[in-house]
């Protein structure tokens, strides 16, 4: 049996990844942070009680910032490929918090390479490194593929850039099999409440059931190439499955402003938005509601650009150029953006359509600790 150790098993592609080695039969084995309350919703449904045969799902406590608990996990553990998906992933929290995401981004890595050399691993064990479009920053050039320069526009993506660098220099120095996947953005229902995304088809849901009024958000002419986390963590796998440890684009090859995502997302639910206004000012309002569960009132505004959401440095455009996954790996994304939409839509809409009839109900949704 294969055994993979995932850092970051409690977090979107963690879920995703976790769900997909097991069905190939992995023994899976995750590093879990400790928390002051329980973190791992999005893998209860894997998890198994340890005391029934068979285990092959098991949790370990540790960080990306302590390289004595990685080295004891790995050693215990003898994993055939490690999956580095542990990070601050937020790319605008990182300019609040550019140490700890250098800590645990970049210097994260070179932990986890390290340790594998420290106990004599480096024939063994394979590392896969969650790289990331951000690297490529403030465009050079588009699409943009493994030949495209970086040029890191966040703590975040500097981060990120050492990983990277780090794990090719590993390869080279001490023949490891270390990979680096450049994955374009990937959202599914799993995505974190934060990222735009997720934070646009919560609010679609909240705003057609009237649970919410406005959505406020940053810069609507961001552009980005969204694909579905199931498909990418597909290819994650596929990268450690190759003969040679190389780095691959993962990617569709589409991009789409936040704009153009919000509309769409609203449409999910029959509503129509007009946006007037620019830069600051620019907001959206309802000019039709088509569907017979949801009333809006037509001219309500319902977006609402916020200055406080912009970054300091901003990555304008992103669009990926996947052409050596498509051909090396014989990946292509099952995914569109629609689907994708959809699929977000739905998952949140469902959420929130239960929380509101028990709120109608009378049933107190309580603070478990009141
Ligand atoms: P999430 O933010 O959903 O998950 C991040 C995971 O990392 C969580 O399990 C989190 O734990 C864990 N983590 C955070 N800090 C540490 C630390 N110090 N030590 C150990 N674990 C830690 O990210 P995604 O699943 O979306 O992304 C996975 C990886 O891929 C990340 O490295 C991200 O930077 C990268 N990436 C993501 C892309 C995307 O579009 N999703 C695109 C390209 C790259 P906890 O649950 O306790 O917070
Ligand atoms: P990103 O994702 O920064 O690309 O990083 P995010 O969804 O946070 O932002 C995408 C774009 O939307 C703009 N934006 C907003 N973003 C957020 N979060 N909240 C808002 O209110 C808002 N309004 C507009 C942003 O300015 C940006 O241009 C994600 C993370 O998963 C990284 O870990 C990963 O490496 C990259 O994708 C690829």
């Amino acid at each position: 049996m294969k055994v993979a150790l995932i850092t970051g098993i409690t977090g979107q592609d963690g879920a995703y990844l976790t769900e997909l080695l097991l069905e190939k039969g992995y023994m899976v084995h995750g590093i879990k942070r400790r928390s002051s309350l329980f973190n791992t919703d999005r893998i209860d449904h894997l998890y198994q009680d340890l005391h029934e045969p068979n285990v092959r799902l098991k949790l370990h406590y540790g960080d990306l910032s302590d390289s004595t608990n990685l080295i004891r996990i790995i050693q215990d553990v003898q994993p055939d490929e490690i999956y580095n998906l542990g990070a601050m992933s937020h790319v605008k929290v990182s300019f609040d918090t550019p140490e700890y995401t250098a800590n645990a981004d970049g210097i994260g890595t070179l932990r986890l390479l390290e340790a594998i050399r420290i106990l004599g691993l480096e024939k063994k064990t394979k590392i896969y490194q969650a790289s990331t479009s951000e690297l490529y920053g403030l465009v050079q050039a588009v699409p943009q593929s493994e030949n495209t320069p970086f040029y890191p526009r966040s703590p975040y993506a500097v981060a990120k850039l050492y990983a990277y660098w780090i794990t090719v220099n590993y390869r080279e120095a001490y023949h490891m099999f270390a990979c680096n996947g450049i994955l374009f953005n990937h959202e599914s229902p799993l995505r974190g409440e934060t990222f735009v995304s997720r934070k646009i088809t919560r609010a679609v849901a909240k705003i057609a059931l009237n649970l919410q009024d406005i959505l406020y958000l940053g810069n609507l002419d961001a552009r980005r190439d969204w694909g579905h986390a199931k498909d990418y963590v597909e290819a994650m796998w596929l990268i450690l499955q190759q003969e040679k440890a190389e780095d691959y684009v993962i990617a569709t090859g589409k991009t789409t402003s936040v704009r153009d995502f919000v509309i769409m997302a609203f449409n999910e639910v029959g509503i129509e938005l007009e946006f007037t206004g620019e830069g600051k000012n620019e907001s959206a309002k309802v000019v039709k509601c088509n569907h017979p569960l949801y009333q809006l009132e037509i001219g309500k505004t319902v977006v609402q650009v916020d200055a406080s959401y912009y970054r300091p440095t901003e990555v304008d455009l992103l669009i990926g150029d996947a052409g050596k996954a498509n051909t090396q790996l014989n990946w292509y994304p099952k995914y569109n953006l629609q689907m994708l939409i959809q699929e977000m839509v739905e998952a949140d809409v469902d959420h929130f359509t239960k929380e509101k009839f028990l709120k109608e109900n009378g049933y107190k949704i309580k603070n478990q600790y009141e």
